[in-house]
């Protein structure tokens, strides 16, 4: 299904094809003979851009003649992937584009294969956002992304001896040809500077006289924010919503001042500086550092975001219709800093009293939490924020205050106020930033089940107890666009046929196929559609990274960021178990299942105990490689640089899903749901969305092992010994020792010390107490993959029973628990009629 077109004529080959060239000529500045692949892929993007504008404007027009509600969705981070295939898709211009390139002597594929994805994200988290808008969109729900335009994405990670190496992602290099910058729209924002009594007229608000409650901010520094947009098209649908992403750019003022007093380098610097706030993503997932510039990217983004929605929501109307106008999500803390921000517009700027400022701001944001780990709880020193933001930390104090003051009221004891407290006061004064998320929103939702009983039970429970009514949950979603129908062509054709074309845009007619699990010939269809793609991803390692795979093999992927306690360490020790098992003649390597283990994974540049997990799977695939009794029976395949473009062309050759974090740790994962909307069977834990998952597909379907979370708990609290489990069970001591022996670093010992001596002494992951049972469930992984039809069988069932999982879902779920923005599908406001 295409894009709903206009009355005017549908684009052909040769109109598109005249299209192209215009753009190669007149826009470029090329010709045909002397363009290089880039230029070619830049024009092809742009004359595909050009059929999404006219929907954008008539979204535009639609949305904002009426009185919609709009949602704001507040992401530091969104990692999008590829563009030109999924607008191709979305306009249904994709074989019109093929054939007119054709015609041309060009290639579709070759130039798609030029596109420099735009990594803005670390993972899951900024992966979720871009599925989101993509529903939003699809669904015609009226919203805007708001964002960073890193000027560097997430790094290139590259492997020198086996180690990670980290480069950076000059993704704009070349251009970009699908963002559209209006820097005559720049907002400013303040930092830094004081605070003081606001003047007794006009100066403090601007609406006349400050309010009873107003102070004045007088900023020391501030910078422009530039927005750039990006168009996001719906798929079967005229909309297309907005992604506004802003760069950074030094105020001309600031320039001009220093210039004229002669000073060049001094205004460089300021340039410098200014310009520095969107300049790179942070590359740490569910670790922040509490860097300066890191809160000044979220302010930075945050001020932009809130005034240019205010702008759009209101216009020159009523701030009491705030809330019935737009809806702030805030994805995690690190937008946070908004609920401030809004408090500080509506007292300072426009003068209403506090109560009344609180309440609307109280009613116009919600937040999604993504974590259960402290760790990857942000809190930001007192020191720091009120030196950038000094306003907003008067604001953080008042609200504070004023929570503790009510729940004293309500009979609060001082160790609940202290626990509650929206200031921590040991080791440093700090703002805890999903304490204030929590007490400046109307909702606050976990991303899986379990993760959201999980808030309710720990880490918020004490918000949860006042607030039992505030807590909900959205299970997490991926947009069945990108990650079926784009990425598994083979698979979206065969669904095609034997369910129609409707589940791409209502995946719950997957449903549909159970009743072909039981056909040998749909089997065969199926098994031959994972035989192809496993093929497709053999060339693409083979030219990519230089790899020699074979097809026929069980594809067994683990593919997510670094982190102990996604426990990588855990598929290591199970890859080495085989390996020494064949080594010392205890297994006898035909009776191997021939298996392919691929990783893709990249660590925090300052994360040492990932970088060396890197390190290890590199030189276990090394030694391995070099193994001739293993050969063709058990291979690593670990290819640099693991990203959403990678990511569709492993997901769907893969056979067996690995989600094998902790129990309890995992907020929810949304690879594994991509993994069994391909066919591929997990094995995993009680942990995420895999619990809904198993629940789903049905537990003769899943791969279930491992401490449950209570169970994980409760091993804790009785002091976790990693070591008894090393004593106790023969072949994880001969892998650890195999390890510790220098098996993998040619004999030298040193080389993974830290990470045996973790695993023997600390293991806060409990990888070594969930060994044995992960090798067990292993076993009957090999024994399921013994008997190919019961195999097809249940990856066809994993396939028909996740609907559940596309990100529609989610969103509507959002909508109705959350959002209540109606969907306003575009009217044609006729561009050229
Ligand atoms: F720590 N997630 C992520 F909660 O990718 F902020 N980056 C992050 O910084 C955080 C969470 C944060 C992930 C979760 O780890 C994953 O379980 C979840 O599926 C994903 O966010 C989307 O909700």
């Amino acid at each position: 299904m295409g894009r709903v077109t206009d009355t005017h004529a549908a684009p052909t080959p040769s109109s598109f094809a005249e299209e192209f060239l215009d753009e190669l000529h007149f826009e470029l500045g090329v010709s045909r003979e002397t363009a290089s692949p880039t230029d070619l892929y830049v024009a092809l993007a742009r004359a595909v851009r050009r059929h999404l504008v006219e929907g954008w404007f008539d979204t535009l027009s639609t949305q904002l003649g009426g009185d919609s509600k709009f949602v704001a969705y507040l992401s530091a981070e969104y990692l999008l992937g590829r563009q030109l295939e999924n607008a191709l898709l979305a306009t249904g211009l994709t074989e019109v584009a093929r054939d007119a390139l054709d015609g041309l002597g060009l290639s579709l594929d070759e130039l798609s294969e030029q596109e420099v994805e735009p990594g803005l994200g670390n993972g899951g988290l900024g992966r979720l956002a871009a599925c989101f808008i993509d529903s939003l969109a699809t669904m015609d729900v009226p919203a805007v992304g708001y964002g960073i335009r890193y000027e560097y994405g997430i790094f290139r990670q590259t492997f020198v001896d086996g180690r990670q190496v980290e480069q950076a992602d000059d993704w704009l290099a070349l251009g970009s040809p699908w963002e559209i910058p209006h820097p005559e729209m720049a907002v400013t924002v303040g930092f830094g500077g004081h605070t003081e009594e606001p003047a007794g007229t006009g100066e403090g608000t601007a609406d006349g006289a400050p309010g009873p409650d107003a102070r004045q901010w007088v900023p020391g520094w501030t910078v422009e924010a530039v927005p750039y947009n990006y168009l996001v098209p719906g798929y079967g649908t005229r909309n297309v919503n907005t992604l506004r992403l802003w760069s950074a750019r030094a105020t001309k003022a600031f320039n001009l001042e220093i210039f004229n007093s002669g000073d060049y380098e001094a205004a460089v610097r300021g340039q410098t500086y200014a310009e520095n706030i969107s300049k790179v993503l942070y590359p740490e997932d569910s670790t922040p550092q509490g860097k300066e510039l890191r809160l000044q990217q979220q302010y930075f983004f945050v001020a932009a975001s809130l005034a240019d929605t205010i702008a759009r929501a209101l216009g020159d109307g009523d701030l009491h219709a705030l809330p019935d106008r737009v809806v702030f999500q805030l994805n995690d803390t690190h937008p946070v800093i908004a609920i401030p921000e809004m408090m500080r517009l509506l007292v300072d700027v426009h003068g209403l009293g506090w109560d009344e400022a609180w309440d609307l701001t109280r009613r116009s944001f919600n937040y999604t939490c993504h974590t259960l780990l402290p760790e990857a709880l942000e809190i930001w020193s007192v020191d720091l924020l009120g030196r950038l933001l000094p306003r907003h930390l008067e604001i953080i104090y008042r609200i504070n205050e004023e929570f503790l003051a009510s729940l004293r009221d309500s009979g609060g004891n001082e160790l609940q106020v202290r626990r509650m407290s929206i200031i921590q006061e040991q080791p440093e004064r700090a703002v805890r930033m999903a304490y204030l998320a929590t007490v400046g929103s109307t909702k606050v939702n976990g991303v899986a089940a379990l993760h959201s009983q999980l808030l309710r039970d720990a880490v918020l429970h004490d918000f949860s107890d006042l607030w039992p009514e505030k807590f909900t949950n959205v299970t997490n979603g991926i947009t069945p666009r990108r990650f079926v129908r784009l990425a598994n062509p083979g698979l979206s054709a065969l669904l095609d046929e034997t369910v129609g074309t409707g589940w791409v845009k209502d995946l719950d007619q997957l449903r549909g196929l159970e009743a072909h699990a039981e056909d040998p010939e749909f089997r065969r269809g199926f098994r031959d559609v994972k035989a192809a793609n496993k093929q497709r991803l053999v060339d693409l390692l083979a030219t990519r990274d230089g790899l020699h795979l074979p097809t026929d093999a069980l594809y067994d992927v683990m593919v997510k960021r670094l982190h102990e306690y996604k426990r990588q360490m855990l598929k290591v020790l199970h890859v080495v178990t085989l390996y020494d098992q064949v080594r010392s003649g205890a297994l006898d390597p035909a009776d191997v299942t021939p298996r392919v283990v691929v990783f893709g994974a990249k660590a925090a540049p300052g994360y040492r105990m990932a970088k060396d997990i890197i390190a290890l799977v590199n030189a276990v695939a090394a030694t391995i490689d070099a193994d001739p009794a293993l050969a063709g029976r058990l291979q690593i395949a670990f290819p640099a640089n693991y990203n959403v473009t990678l990511a569709e062309k492993l997901i769907p050759a893969a056979d067996l899903s690995e989600q094998i974090s902790l129990a309890g740790k995992e907020a929810s994962g949304t690879g594994n749901m991509k993994f069994a909307l391909n066919g591929a069977l997990t094995i995993g834990t009680l942990d995420g969305a895999n619990v809904e998952i198993r629940d789903l597909v049905g537990d003769d379907n899943f791969f279930l092992f491992g401490m449950t979370e209570p169970e994980a708990e409760a091993l804790g609290q009785a002091g976790y010994d990693p070591g008894s489990f090393y004593e106790q069970d023969p072949a994880l001591k001969s892998a650890i020792d195999l390890i510790a022996s220098g098996a993998f670093s040619h004999g030298d010992p040193t080389a993974f010390e830290s990470i045996v001596s973790d695993l023997l002494w600390k293991d806060r992951f409990m990888v070594l107490a969930d060994y044995r049972a992960y090798l067990d469930a292993q076993s009957r992984v090999e024994a399921a993959y013994a008997d190919p039809d019961a195999w097809t069988r249940s990856a066809i069932l994993n396939v028909a029973r996740s609907g559940f999982f596309s990100s529609d879902r989610s969103i509507r779920d959002y909508l109705d628990r959350i959002w209540h923005a109606p969907a306003v599908p575009a009217r044609s406001n006729g561009l050229r009629d």
